[in-house]
Formats: C-alpha cells, sequence, structure tokens
C-alpha cells in the first residue's frame, strides 16, 4: 500500500485528492492547523473523513513540519496548503511570504534531510504569470506576477526546481489554472456567484455585489485537477506541468452561465461602476458593481496551454465552464431547500 501526505486536506483540492487517492488505496495523512472551527467539513462532504489519518500541522511551524516527515516517511507529498486568497494577500503580504514561501522552503530541506525517497508536488499558480507575457501561457512563459500570492509562489516554485536540480529530488509544481467546485471557498468569485444566484434564486431580494466583470479566467473543475497531480509524481522524471482548459471566460459570462442554470435571463445594463445585471423577467437588479472588490493589480487575462500535460501525462479535462457553473449553482440551489 503506498502512503501519502496531504497538507491543506481540509481545503478544495485536499478534500478531492484525498478521495481520488484513497479510491486508490492508499494510505492518506493529512496536515490541519488548529483552528476554532472543524476541520473536516469538505472530507465529510466527500463521505471520507473516517478514512484519513489527521495530524497538526502549520507551514509557519518548522518543528512539527519536521516531525510529520520523519515520522511518516511517506511514498507522496502533496504540498497544497496556502494563504490561497489573492485579495487578501495584500493585506497580509508577510504572513503570505512566509507560509506560501518560506513554508515550501522548510518542506523541502525536512524532505532533503529526513525522508529523500519521498516525491513532492508542489501546488504552483496561474498567478504566477500575472501580466501576461504571453497567450496562451505555457511552462516557459517568463513569470510577471501581480499580488504578494503570486510573488509567494513565484519563490515556492523555483526553490522546488531548486532543490531538484540541486539534490536530485523528485520534486514537482502543477501550475494550475483557477479550478472550481462545490466545495470552493465562498470568497472566491466563481462560488461567490453561485451562492448569491441561488440566495436570490430562492427569493432573496439583495444583488449580487461584484468587483471587475471584464477579467478573464481559465477555469476547471477541481476533481479532474487533482488526477493530474497524481499523474506528476507517478512519472520517473519529475518535472513542471500547466493544467488549464485551453478556455478563458469572463466574470460575467460567469454569471450568465450561472444564472441559465438557475433559469435567469440576465441583462447587462451601463458600464464600469455604473454596470447591472437586470433580470429579464421582473427587471429587479440582480447583480450591481462595488469597486471596493476591485484589486490594487489585476490579472486581467489568463489562457493556459496544457498540452504538455496532454501529451506526457495523459491528461485532458472534461468538464466545460457551463457544465461547471451549473454543477455549482445547482448544488447552491439544492443546499437552499
Ligand atoms: P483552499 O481551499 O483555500 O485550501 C487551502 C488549505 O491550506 C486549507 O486546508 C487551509 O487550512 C490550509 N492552510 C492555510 N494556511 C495554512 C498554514 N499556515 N498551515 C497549514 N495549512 C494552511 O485552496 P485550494 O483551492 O484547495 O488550493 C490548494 C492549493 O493550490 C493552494 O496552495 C493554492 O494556493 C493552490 N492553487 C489553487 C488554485 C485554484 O484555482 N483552486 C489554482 C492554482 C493553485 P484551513 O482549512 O485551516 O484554512
Ligand atoms: O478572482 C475578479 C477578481 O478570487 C478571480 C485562487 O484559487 O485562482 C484563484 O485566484 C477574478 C479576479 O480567484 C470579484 O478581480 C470580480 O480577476 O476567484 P478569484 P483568483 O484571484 O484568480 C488562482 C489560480 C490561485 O492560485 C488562487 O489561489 O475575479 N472578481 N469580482 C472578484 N473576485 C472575488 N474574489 N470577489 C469578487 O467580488
Amino acid at each position: 500500500m503506498k502512503s501519502a501526505f496531504i497538507t491543506g486536506i481540509s481545503g478544495q483540492d485536499g478534500a478531492y485528492l484525498a478521495k481520488f487517492l484513497l479510491d486508490k488505496g492508499y494510505e492518506v495523512h493529512g496536515g490541519v492547523r488548529r483552528i476554532s472551527q472543524q476541520s473536516d467539513t469538505r472530507l465529510r462532504k466527500l463521505g471520507i473523513a473516517g478514512d484519513v489519518k489527521l495530524h497538526d500541522f502549520d507551514l509557519a511551524e518548522s518543528n512539527g513540519i519536521a516531525r510529520v516527515i520523519r515520522l511518516l516517511q511517506v511514498d507522496e507529498f502533496y504540498n497544497l496548503a496556502a494563504q490561497s486568497f489573492v485579495g487578501s494577500s495584500w493585506d497580509l503580504p508577510i504572513y503570505t511570504s512566509d507560509v506560501n514561501g518560506l513554508g515550501v522552503a522548510r518542506i523541502l530541506d525536512c524532505l532533503r534531510t529526513y525522508s529523500p525517497h519521498t516525491r513532492f508536488y508542489q501546488a504552483s499558480t496561474s498567478e504566477m504569470f500575472g501580466l501576461v507575457q504571453d497567450v496562451p501561457q505555457r511552462e516557459t512563459t517568463r513569470f510577471h506576477p501581480r499580488s504578494p500570492y503570486g510573488v509567494s509562489k513565484a519563490f515556492a516554485h523555483y526553490m522546488t526546481v531548486n532543490y531538484r536540480e540541486s539534490f536530485d529530488m523528485h520534486a514537482s509544481c502543477g501550475i494550475l489554472f483557477n479550478h472550481e467546485s462545490p466545495l470552493r471557498g465562498v470568497e472566491f468569485v466563481t462560488r461567490k456567484i453561485t451562492t448569491n444566484l441561488a440566495r436570490i434564486a430562492r427569493g432573496g431580494k439583495e444583488p449580487l455585489q461584484l468587483g471587475n466583470l471584464d477579467s478573464r479566467r481559465d477555469w476547471g473543475f477541481a476533481g479532474e485537477y487533482v488526477e493530474g497531480m497524481w499523474s506528476m509524481l507517478q512519472q520517473q522524471k519529475a518535472d513542471d506541468y500547466v493544467l488549464a482548459s485551453g478556455v478563458t471566460t469572463t466574470i460575467r459570462d460567469f454569471v450568465n452561465f450561472s444564472g441559465q442554470a438557475l433559469d435567469m435571463e440576465i441583462e447587462w445594463v451601463g458600464s464600469g461602476v455604473q454596470e447591472r445585471g437586470l433580470d429579464r423577467k421582473t427587471g429587479a437588479t440582480i447583480v450591481a458593481v462595488d469597486p471596493t472588490y476591485y484589486r490594487p493589480a489585476e490579472v486581467g487575462l489568463l489562457l493556459g496551454d496544457a498540452s504538455k500535460a496532454r501529451d506526457v501525462l495523459d491528461w485532458t479535462p472534461r468538464v466545460t465552464i457551463k457544465d461547471l457553473a451549473s454543477m455549482m449553482a445547482i448544488s447552491d440551489y439544492d443546499a437552499l431547500h
């Protein structure tokens, strides 16, 4: 039986990856930090809370990292933990750098010292491309991060590449474009849209307030992206791979697709901060713009080229953007009955 350790197992990707590995027969361990609420909500939603072994873990604490690495000697270590919300990273730049950046240096050095046979996965991100230098973005595209989050992840990415090159470690980075699901945190724009449209479809009157409606993201389904993570660690040679859908969509269109799944037709009027989305049937305002959600520096366009993952890992996403919006909107609508 193979064993794996997942940091961030309480998060969206951690829960899907844990389920995927359990289904493959792995012994699954996960790191959770001590917080005031239960950490296993998503694991319970997937019906696997009793099947994983949880350990106290924080990316800021070197001793705890060393302890689990020395003790468990797992075959595969997936680092999915992070301060993952870009919007908060301008308010928490030092913390974000410590956890997302130095946290990875802490793990890599403990693996090198105490468990060099362990294969390592780092959750890199399309946010490293930021002000994009190529369209579409691929593994060779130059990074130009636009937030403390993107900068911290670029540090972690290069640190992983450096440990691979310096110590011959099996360490790979997945440069993942946005991936979403019904388990996505409600602060991220897709889930914010689907929870609020579901509330309005159930009779709620308060409009959904959004920031930049024109920014474009390459969105896929998280359940498929964790398969790519696993596949990277099964390769003989460690390497870095983009995982993306190859389709880019505006925030406005994600609202349209989610609305359609809930039988809402949205008509857009006005522009800039005056833009509004109206319910075509009633004329009521469903969506309004609130500039407090604008970011100090925006990533306006992301579009990934995952052909290396397709050719080497045989990884191709199947869930379309419309399927994804519909899956999330209906899940949120059903949760309100
Ligand atoms: P998520 O749902 O926000 O989960 C983040 C996880 O990290 C949670 O389990 C959280 O624990 C944990 N965490 C936060 N700070 C920590 C700390 N100091 N020590 C230990 N654990 C900590 O994020 P996700 O969407 O699953 O993303 C997984 C990883 O992929 C992240 O590294 C993210 O940056 C990266 N990524 C995500 C995307 C995407 O579109 N989803 C794309 C590219 C890369 P709590 O439950 O206690 O908060
Ligand atoms: O924003 C715009 C916002 O917060 C997407 C993380 O998983 O993916 C995620 O980062 C876009 C941005 O995700 C609102 O300005 C408009 O252009 O859903 P988001 P993100 O910043 O792309 C990457 C790949 C990661 O690695 C991250 O961990 O939507 N937007 N109005 C809004 N965004 C939010 N959150 N809220 C709004 O009201």
